[in-house]
């Protein structure tokens, strides 16, 4: 009898699945009203934070400057610390310049090594409207590349290692763009990334190129709607695995202050 219940107790104990250590969240916030897009930002925090920062990314939603979002959606996603990758941040380099002819010039010559088509790159960056996602444009041929032309591909699950309690409010662009282009940047076949922003306030855009982040001031007159991110891709890159990891895979994104 004693043999009995002592396999049992053994028997229940092997067949116990203990969960995974979940100790950190991926939590992802995006808003709209009559059907176009109003906000979006995201977070990777520890447990603890999930309610604050829930809490502050629905107020950026609720208060943003292109209106009152009618419907906010918030996504919260257990990770387990050994799927996170942790990358380098890339450094900044402000160059300088008075004018977005000035800006266009500066951009061609970055990317003239990474492709003989940067004159496209320029073109369809500057010209794109409403994307919720970047370009994937190919460095050999200039042509795009990602499945859906009018989405783009958005890149998501992200976040400074570390972030501080004064990042969960408010909306830093410029930190948001940084913490983006060094996950982008640690992909092996992204060879540079153009980024002009559409909002019409927001005339600072970017070229990502290796580990450095070239920031453009006046790339595009206030007031114009226009903008897009364009990645400029390797010639013969696994697209798939390029957009699973754009999309899918966590990054924490490490800043020398970290250390
Ligand atoms: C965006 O709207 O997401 C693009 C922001 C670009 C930030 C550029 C900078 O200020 O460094």
């Amino acid at each position: 009898m004693g043999r009995w219940l002592s396999s049992l107790f053994l028997n229940s104990v092997q067949r116990v699945r203990y969960p995974r250590l979940m100790n950190y969240f991926s939590v992802r916030m995006r808003a709209d009203s009559s059907g176009q897009h109003i906000s979006g930002a995201e977070r990777i925090v520890r447990s603890h934070e999930v309610p604050a920062v829930c809490a502050a990314l629905s107020e950026r939603a609720m208060t943003h400057p292109k209106g009152m979002a009618e419907n906010v959606f918030i996504t919260v996603e257990a990770l387990d610390e050994s799927d996170i990758l942790r990358v380098p941040s890339v450094g900044v380099q402000e160059e300088v310049m008075q004018r977005p002819s000035q800006a266009r010039g500066i951009i061609e010559e970055l990317l003239r090594p990474m492709t003989a088509h940067s004159q496209i790159v320029i073109e369809e960056t500057f010209t794109a409207r409403n994307m919720r996602g970047a370009m994937l444009i190919a460095a050999d041929t200039g042509v795009r590349c990602e499945p859906d032309v009018q989405r783009g591909v958005r890149v998501s699950h992200m976040d400074a290692h570390n972030a501080k309690e004064a990042d969960f409010t408010g909306k830093d662009a410029a930190h948001e763009a940084i913490v983006l282009a060094s996950k982008v940047a640690a992909h092996p076949d992204v060879l540079a990334e153009v980024c002009v922003s559409d909002d019409p306030a927001y005339t600072t855009g970017y070229v990502c190129i290796g580990d450095t982040y070239h920031r453009l001031p006046h790339i595009k007159e206030p007031g114009s709607d226009e903008g897009a991110r364009a990645f400029i891709i390797k010639p013969g890159a696994d697209i798939e695995a390029l957009i699973d990891y754009l999309e899918n895979r966590a990054v924490l994104v490490d800043f020398e202050a970290d250390e």
